[in-house]
C-alpha cells in the first residue's frame, strides 16, 4: 500500500464496496444502504458542504474523498505542474472595511509537482479499479458515430487497456462499452458506443442500448462532459446511413448539448498511408458545415470541428479540450427518460427513428407495388425464371416491411422493461457461461484422471522392471555359484588323479567348460544391454507422453483462466453492475 492509505481503509477494515462488478452484492441492504450514502455524500461536497472528518488533508492541501481524491484547493493542473493560485487579495469596500477573502485551506509552501500528485492519485485509483462506480469528479465523454468512423481506435489511443477494434462485443448485453484512463490525474471515462447502422444489431436495439446506457448514468448523478462525434472525412458525400446516424444523434443530443460536441474527422489517412489532401479535406468540412441538414445548425449551435490526425497526441488534444471546460451537459434523451419519465417511443430520438423506419417501409412497399407490375408482365411473357426471381424479391421485400414494424414495436417499452430485458439476458449469460465453464472443468479433470491413470501405471511398469533385474541378479548369482562348485569339483579331480591321460581330458574339460561359460556369461550381459535400451527408449516415450498431457492440461488451464477473464470483463458492461440498484427507482 502506498503513502495513503485507502480512505475506506481508514474507515473501517472491510474493503469499500462501490458497484462493484465483483465485490458489489446486490441483495445486501448493507451496500444498498452504503452506496445510498456514497451518492448523498457527494451530492453535500457539491453543495460545498464540509468534508466528512474521516479524510484527513494531506500536508499538501489535499484530501481524500470516499471515492476520490480532491486536489488542493486553488490548485489548476497547467502541463507538466501543479500551479498554485493564491486567495484573492482582499479588496477594500466602498466603506473602507476590508472584504477578507474566504477563509480556504492553507496555501501549500511549496508547488506540488503534478507527476508527484498523479502518482498519489493513480494509487487511489488503482485501488478502485476493481469498484469502478462514477464520482462526481470525472469526466465522462461518449463517443459516437457511424460504424468504421474509428471509434473504437480512437479510445484504444488513449486506454492502456485493450479494446476490441472493428468489431463491438457482439454476444454481451450491451453493445455500448466503457473504458477509462487518467488524464491530469482526473479518470476520463470514454463511452464506446454503436452506430445506428451496426449489421448484427437493429437501430432499436442499439437505442435502447444507448439510450438506457445515458439513462442509468444520469440516473446517477454521472453527468457527460461532452461528445465526441467523429466522421470519416474519406467519405466523398454524406452517404444514406451517414445522414441517418447523425440524425438520430443529434435527436439523442437535442439542441441545449450540441455546444459540448466536438465534430472530429478521422481517416485523413489511408491505410496505405496516403493523406487526402488538405484543400479537399477543409472543402468537405466547408460542405458539411454549409449544409443545414449536415453541421451547419450543429456549428451555429456552438459544436466545434477539429481533426483528428490518427495520432494519440491528436486524441488526447480534443479529450483535452471537453476536459478544460469542465462542463456538464444533460441530453435530451437523459432529460425525457429520466426527469420527464417518458417512455422510450415519446423520446425525440424514438420518434426520430420511427420516421426513418416509416420512411423505410414506404420505399419497400413502393418497391413491392413495383414487383406487382412486373410480376404481371412475366405471367403474360410466361417467363418462369423471370417469375421466379420476383417471387423472391417479394418474399425478401415483405420480411424488410415485417422487420420495420418490429422495430417499432420493439421500441415500446420503458426503462424499467429494459433494465429486466438486461438483467434476463445477463442471467442467461452467466448460465452460458457457467455451462462453458462447467464443460472446461470437466475437460479439466478429465486430463487429470488421464495423468493420474498414465503415472500409477509408470509407476507399475518400474516395479515390474525392478522386479525383473532382481531375478536377473539372483539367476546370475545362483550360476556364477554352481560354475564355482563345478569348477572346485573339477580342480579337486585334478588334484586327486593320477592318470596323465585321464588328467588331459579333465583339463579339457575344465577349459570347454570355462569357455562355456563365458559365453553364457556374455550373451547374458547383451540380452542385459538390449533390455537396458528398451527400458531408457520406454522411459523416453512415457516422458514425452507426460509432457503432452502436461501441456493439454495447461491449454486446459489456459482456457479456463482465459473464460474467466471474459466471465469479469462481460460483467462489467451489465449497467446493473455498474449502477447498482437504481432501475428500481424508474
Ligand atoms: N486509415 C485510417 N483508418 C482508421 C482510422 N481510424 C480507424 N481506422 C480503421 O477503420 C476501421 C474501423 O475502425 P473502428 O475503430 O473499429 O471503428 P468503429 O466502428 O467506429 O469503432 C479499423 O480497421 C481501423 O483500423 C483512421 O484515422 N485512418
Ligand atoms: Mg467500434
Amino acid at each position: 500500500m502506498g503513502k495513503h492509505p485507502h480512505p475506506a481503509q481508514q474507515e473501517n477494515d472491510e474493503p469499500f464496496q462501490t458497484m462493484s462488478p465483483r465485490l458489489y452484492n446486490q441483495d445486501d441492504p448493507a451496500v444498498t444502504s452504503r452506496l445510498s450514502s456514497d451518492t448523498l455524500l457527494t451530492h453535500r461536497q457539491a453543495k460545498g458542504h464540509s468534508q466528512p472528518s474521516t479524510f484527513p488533508r494531506q500536508d499538501d492541501g489535499s484530501r481524500f474523498g470516499q471515492n476520490a481524491y480532491y486536489p488542493p484547493e486553488g490548485s489548476r493542473y497547467v502541463d507538466n505542474e501543479v500551479s498554485y493560485r493564491p486567495p484573492p487579495a482582499a479588496r477594500v469596500e466602498v466603506d473602507g472595511t476590508p472584504n477578507l477573502p474566504p477563509r480556504g485551506p492553507p496555501i501549500p509552501k511549496k508547488p506540488v509537482s503534478l507527476a508527484r500528485l498523479e502518482q498519489s492519485q493513480s494509487e487511489s485509483i488503482r485501488q478502485q479499479e476493481s469498484s469502478i462506480g462514477f464520482t462526481k469528479n470525472d469526466i465522462i465523454i461518449a463517443v459516437m458515430g457511424v460504424t468504421g468512423a474509428g471509434k473504437s481506435t480512437f479510445i484504444s489511443l488513449l486506454v492502456e487497456d485493450k479494446i476490441e477494434i472493428g468489431h463491438g462485443l457482439q454476444s454481451c448485453t450491451s453493445a455500448v462499452g466503457v473504458y477509462y484512463f487518467v488524464h491530469r490525474g482526473t479518470r476520463v471515462f470514454l463511452v464506446d458506443t454503436p452506430g445506428f447502422d451496426d449489421t448484427n444489431r437493429s437501430d432499436s436495439e442499439i437505442l435502447k442500448d444507448v439510450a438506457f446506457w445515458l439513462a442509468a448514468a444520469y440516473s446517477n448523478k454521472a453527468k457527460l462532459a461532452g461528445i465526441i462525434y467523429l466522421h470519416r472525412i474519406s467519405d466523398v458525400r454524406m452517404g444514406g446511413s451517414a445522414l441517418r446516424n447523425l440524425r438520430m444523434f443529434k435527436r439523442l443530443c437535442g439542441e441545449s448539448s450540441l455546444n459540448s460536441v466536438i465534430l472530429a474527422t478521422t481517416h485523413w489517412k489511408d491505410t496505405n498511408g496516403v493523406s487526402i489532401p488538405d484543400a479537399t479535406g477543409n472543402a468537405r468540412i466547408d460542405e458539411l458545415v454549409g449544409t443545414n441538414g449536415f453541421w451547419g445548425g450543429m456549428v451555429d449551435r456552438g459544436s466545434q470541428v477539429v481533426k483528428h490526425d490518427g495520432s494519440k497526441a491528436s486524441a488526447l488534444e480534443i479529450v483535452d479540450n471537453l476536459y478544460a471546460r469542465r462542463a456538464r451537459v444533460i441530453l435530451d434523451i437523459q432529460r425525457q427518460l429520466i426527469d420527464q419519465k417518458r417512455n422510450l417511443d415519446d423520446t425525440d430520438a424514438a420518434q426520430a427513428l420511427q420516421q426513418e423506419l416509416i420512411r423505410e417501409r414506404k420505399e419497400f412497399q413502393r418497391k413491392l407495388e413495383g414487383l406487382k407490375e412486373d410480376m404481371k408482365e412475366a405471367i403474360s411473357e410466361n417467363d418462369g425464371k423471370w417469375q421466379e426471381q420476383l417471387q423472391k424479391d417479394k418474399i425478401e421485400y415483405e420480411a424488410k416491411i415485417n422487420k420495420t414494424y418490429a422495430e417499432t414495436d420493439a421500441l415500446r417499452t420503458n426503462l424499467k422493461k429494459i433494465a429486466e430485458e438486461k438483467e434476463a439476458q445477463f442471467k442467461e449469460l452467466q448460465r452460458q457461461m457457467e455451462e462453458q465453464k462447467r464443460q472446461y472443468q470437466e475437460q479439466l479433470d478429465a486430463r487429470d484422471a488421464e495423468m493420474k491413470e498414465f503415472q500409477s501405471e509408470l509407476r507399475r511398469r518400474q516395479e515390474a522392471h525392478e522386479q525383473q533385474r532382481r531375478e536377473d541378479n539372483e539367476r546370475n548369482a545362483r550360476q556364477q555359484a554352481a560354475y564355482n562348485e563345478k569348477l572346485a569339483k573339477t580342480e579337486e579331480r585334478l588334484r586327486t588323479e593320477k592318470d596323465e591321460a585321464i588328467r588331459q581330458q579333465i583339463e579339457h574339460e575344465r577349459r570347454m567348460y570355462e569357455k562355456y561359460h563365458e559365453q553364457q556369461k556374455e550373451e547374458a550381459e547383451k540380452a542385459r544391454r538390449a533390455q537396458e535400451e528398451k527400458w531408457q527408449w520406454q522411459q523416453r516415450l512415457d516422458q514425452e507422453r507426460e509432457q503432452q498431457l502436461e501441456r493439454e492440461r495447461e491449454a486446459a488451464r489456459e482456457k479456463m483462466a482465459a473464460l474467466e477473464l471474459k466471465t469479469r470483463k462481460r460483467s462489467r458492461w451489465n449497467p446493473k453492475r455498474w449502477f447498482g440498484e437504481k432501475y428500481r427507482d424508474y
